[in-house]
């Protein structure tokens, strides 16, 4: 296993939309094995392929206090079950140290491929709802700075700006 970088705001490659994986092989068991390993060791909750650089629509997701429940998300789509909007105050690995309030749907039904490329589905409310629709997002070139107030975004965008230069 290898961990990955993780790419951050402002990032351009951040906003690129992933492409369908074709065949669940183990090419991509690798990877999804590295972004396991990638997301524990921050730790994250989840962790968008789009996030390590990686345009192909995979993610993982695990919600659980001690790292036991992996969740495989590859080509996932979901719907509404529930337009009621329930607010979250959401972190990103790629907007490290920086949380705002989102309002989504509080319920949703995900399908998706998992690890030996079986199609599944779930409902999730609650944190693993959010967390669902934050990684698909991910995998669209959208992240939770997009819904909040552009001054808000441009404060985030100039203070990990700064935290890049003094890192370089
Ligand atoms: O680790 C994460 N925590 C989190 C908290 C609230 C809402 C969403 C998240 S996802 C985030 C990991 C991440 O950036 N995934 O893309
Ligand atoms: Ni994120």
């Amino acid at each position: 296993m290898a961990k990955l970088e993780i790419l951050e705001f402002p990032d351009p490659r951040l906003r690129e939309v992933a492409k369908p994986v074709a065949t669940v092989t183990d090419s991509v068991r690798t990877l999804v094995d590295d972004m396991l390993e990638t997301m524990y060791a921050r730790p994250g909750i989840g962790l968008a392929a789009t996030q390590v650089n990686v345009h192909q629509r995979v993610v993982v997701i695990d919600i659980s206090e001690d790292q036991s429940e992996p969740l495989i998300l590859i080509n996932p789509t979901f719907e509404v079950l529930d337009h009621q909007l329930h607010e979250y105050d959401e972190g990103c690995l790629s907007i490290p140290g920086f949380y705002e309030t989102v309002s989504r749907p509080r319920q949703i039904r995900l399908k998706a491929l998992d690890y030996q490329g079986e199609s599944y589905a779930l409902e999730a409310e609650g944190l693993l709802a959010v967390c669902i629709q934050h990684e698909l997002d991910h995998l669209e070139g959208k992240l939770f700075v997009d819904y909040i107030s552009p001054l808000k975004r441009n404060r985030i965008r100039t203070k990990l700006e700064k935290a890049h230069r003094q890192r370089a």
